[in-house]
């Protein structure tokens, strides 16, 4: 018997079983087996800073990676316990969307290729919060995740490090979670902070007004790592934004400083051969001048630190949205981080002087400015100038930034930008999450593509063998018939038809992703059938999941939209068996796991340039769904892999919609197109209601009135989209023909796996 079972069936005897005391048994067991190889590797480090580490629930995911998931499963058998009572254990969900999961799905991949890379971030008390729907309304609720307790993480208290802002100092105590790359081998750490109070309580001069003056500070050292900001498209402007990445930056280049020290002395020469930073999109950025400041009270020069943060330093940027682009005003700056300011101050004269010197002068300054004339910080452009290296995530991403948002200053530094094309990790994202799949493949090629992605190809092969493509759509129906068990637990009884085609549009709500679109699309379905001028349609059913950032209106409005067509569809008996529209609660990362696998159809519908990768199309491509979607991001290399002839690619491209731009008129679509005009009449003549909260004539008027009406073109896309959606209905009924697609799409996925995307940096950016 393996040493992992004895140990747990030890533990377990005589033990209560209670999801709770089981989750923290099975954890500290698993903990054992690490703690010998528990970040051991001297080699240079690269430290991963991220505002956001989206992990998701890790007690099945790390007992796969030390290989002892089935003896966990064989025990509890044993035992008459049911190892599926994990699925109560929360999610980690320390991220908003797809730049948390990213960062999640880098740690695991780094940690299986045996690359020395730490993730340093802030330990939330609550995550993104948890979602219902009420009268078909959003509602939100607190995620308390550590619920159950925290066995995966280990306190160092002894390795605390002091924070002083402007108006307060704090504790910075770091929670290191292992990361445990696939087979065991290698362990790499996430490092939490929390921040807490200086002192606490003072009980010996306890009265009254102390009592609650340490209270009050208290809570306001606890604020500071309270709550992950639930907004993943807009700078709120937040002091406390501000405050939670000054924390969390300089609390990790403290702590590294620390750690070099310990070897080399005061001698920074060398830390960049030892240390690699990359900056998980601006929200860390904070840390450069932090280092530069770090540095100089150590006695290091300006030019020697700036050269030295220069080598060091990396950033990535994941958006093109103009909203998301942080500024700080440099009066909030001074009042959070006073101390750092002088050292922006001083990258902000050597950028001026580095452009004098190459003839930029004056007003053609304006665009480069860190500190702009309006006493502005731009944390993008401090991330450009200060760093080596700037990449995007998705070829046609990159080129945007390189022509457009970051022009300026790629023609300065054309050297310094590269692409590096997300990925996903095929350990969660297939060996996990769909088991029934993952042993059609092994069966086939082996199990060499769980550390070797690009090995899927050789399933090529079977793309003309008729059992296996049959064996494929048993696969799929066994998960669609999981998915139904379970959305019929979590929703109130809802039951899903697994006989239909699923098409699943699952990411963070947000006008440009237009899930808006695919509600209009289901209605203008909806009503050709019941027109009867929809002959031989499949029956579909539609899932939609998605959080709306709980201040933005016109999301929670299209929450509404789409639990209104829902309701109008699934009670319509003259379409009961036809059609059938869900949008889930709660969506996240343990719900992409049983949903995704499930999936004929993957929705990836912004229009071209607004989506800068997406790396959901990546899951549903590997778990072998086609892909319904636009010419953006990462699609258009999805497409390019697997072919047109596998997914269902449409709408205008990049440089249409560049150049029909400026003469948009959404109003003539409108009035052109009964189809359009029937369906977007719905937000105002009554057949769907918004309970009068007028949410939908603002949606309407979005659309088609106001100085900038559909910005994101619904309606110039609408005919297309709606002619390729049908199209794929259509193929979906010769079978072995769409299983075919299903697994060219899996085959092609190789490239996607976030092993290569992390090779890529670690060659060209982190140099290993
Ligand atoms: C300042 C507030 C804020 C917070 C988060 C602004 C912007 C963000 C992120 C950039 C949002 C995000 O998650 N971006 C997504 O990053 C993914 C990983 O690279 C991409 O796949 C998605 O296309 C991109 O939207």
């Amino acid at each position: 018997m393996s040493n992992f079972k004895s140990l747990l069936e030890a533990a377990l005897r005589g033990q209560e079983n209670h999801v709770c005391d089981l989750y923290v048994t099975v954890s500290q067991t698993a903990m054992k087996k690490i703690e010998a190889v528990w970040g051991i590797s001297s080699a240079k480090k690269v430290c991963y800073f991220s505002a956001e580490f989206l992990v998701g629930r890790v007690v099945y995911s790390n007992l796969q990676a030390l290989g002892v998931l089935e003896d966990m499963r064989e025990v509890f058998r044993k035992y008459g316990l049911d190892a599926n009572l994990f699925e109560d254990v929360e999610d980690a969900a320390l991220g908003n969307g797809g730049l948390g999961r990213l960062a999640a799905c880098f740690l695991d991949s780094a940690a299986t290729m045996g690359l020395r890379m730490d993730g340093y971030g802030i330990r939330y008390r609550y995550g993104l919060f948890k979602q219902h729907f009420h009268e078909g309304f959003q509602r939100e609720t607190a995620d308390d995740w550590t619920r159950f307790g925290d066995p995966w993480s280990i306190r160092r208290e002894k390795e605390r490090i002091q924070i002083n802002f402007g108006d307060q100092s704090v504790w910075a105590i770091p929670y290191d979670m292992p990361v445990i790359g696939y087979g065991g081998k290698t362990v790499n750490t996430l490092r939490l902070w929390q921040s807490e109070p200086m002192n606490g309580f003072n009980f010996s001069e306890f009265d009254e007004h102390t009592y609650n003056d340490s209270y009050a500070v208290r809570n306001a050292a606890e604020a500071i790592s309270g709550v992950l900001y639930p907004n993943d498209d807009t700078d709120e402007g937040k002091r406390l934004r501000l405050k939670q990445q000054y924390f969390f930056a300089s609390a990790s280049l403290q702590s590294m400083l620390r750690e070099y020290r310990a070897v080399n002395g005061s001698d920074y020469s060398k830390f960049s051969e030892r240390y690699a930073i990359q900056l998980n999109d601006t929200h860390p950025t904070v840390a450069i001048p932090e280092f530069l400041r770090l540095l100089m009270e150590d006695g290091v020069s300006f030019e020697d630190a700036f050269s030295i943060a220069l080598h060091t330093f990396a950033y990535t940027n994941h958006t093109v949205m103009a909203e998301a682009l942080e500024k700080w005003d440099v009066s909030l700056f001074c009042f959070v981080a006073p101390a750092v300011y002088p050292y922006v101050v001083m990258i902000q004269n050597k950028l001026t002087q580095d452009l004098h010197n190459r003839g930029i002068n004056g007003a053609d300054q304006m665009p480069y400015y860190i500190v702009d004339p309006d006493q502005r910080i731009h944390m993008t452009r401090m991330a450009v100038y200060a760093t080596h290296s700037t990449n995007g995530v998705a070829a046609l991403h990159t080129e945007i930034l390189k022509h457009d948002v970051l022009k300026e200053w790629h023609a300065l530094y054309p050297e310094r930008f590269s692409n590096k094309t997300n990925g996903i990790t095929q350990r969660r994202w297939l060996s996990l999450c769909n088991p029934k799949l993952a042993g059609f493949i092994t069966e086939r090629i082996g199990d060499g593509w769980i550390t070797d992605l690009d090995q899927l190809e050789r399933l090529r092969d079977y793309e003309r063998d008729h059992d296996a493509l049959w064996e494929l759509a048993d696969i799929k129906r066994h998960n669609k018939l999981c998915l139904a068990e379970y959305v019929c637990s979590r929703e109130h009884g809802v039951k899903l038809n697994p006989d239909s085609i699923f098409d699943i549009q699952v990411k963070r709500l947000h006008e440009y992703k237009r899930q808006l679109l695919n509600a209009f699309s289901i209605l203008d379905i909806y009503f050709q059938l019941k027109d009867g001028c929809l002959s031989d349609f499949y029956p579909m059913t539609f899932l939609f999941g998605a959080k709306a950032a709980p201040g933005y209106r016109r999301a929670k409005a299209i929450i509404k939209v789409i639990n209104e067509v829902a309701e109008l569809v699934n009670r319509d008996s003259a379409v009961m068996d036809t059609l059938k529209v869900v949008f889930v609660q709660n969506y996240n990362v343990s719900y992409a796991e049983k949903l995704i696998p499930a999936a004929d159809i993957s929705e990836q519908i912004s229009p071209a340039g607004t989506e800068a990768s997406g790396t959901g199309n990546m899951k549903f491509m590997l778990n072998g769904a086609v892909t319904l979607g636009t010419y953006d991001g990462a699609n258009v290399e999805i497409a390019q892999q697997a072919g047109h002839e596998s997914n269902y690619i449409f709408g205008s491209r990049v440089e249409q919609i560049r150049e029909i731009k400026d003469s948009y008129h959404p109003r003539g679509l409108y009035e052109a197109s009964p189809g359009i005009r029937r369906v977007l009449d719905t937000l105002i003549d009554g057949t769907l209601n918004d309970n009068g909260t007028g949410l939908f004539r603002e949606l309407f008027d979005s659309l088609l009135h106001g100085h900038n009406p559909d910005q994101y073109y619904l309606l110039l896309d609408f005919e297309s989209y709606m002619a390729t959606k049908l199209q794929a209905n259509r193929d979906y009924r010769d079978r072995l023909e769409f299983s075919r697609k299903c697994l060219h799409n899996t085959s092609s996925a190789g490239i996607f796996s976030s092993d290569r995307t992390i090779r890529e940096y670690a060659a060209d950016i982190w140099h290993l």
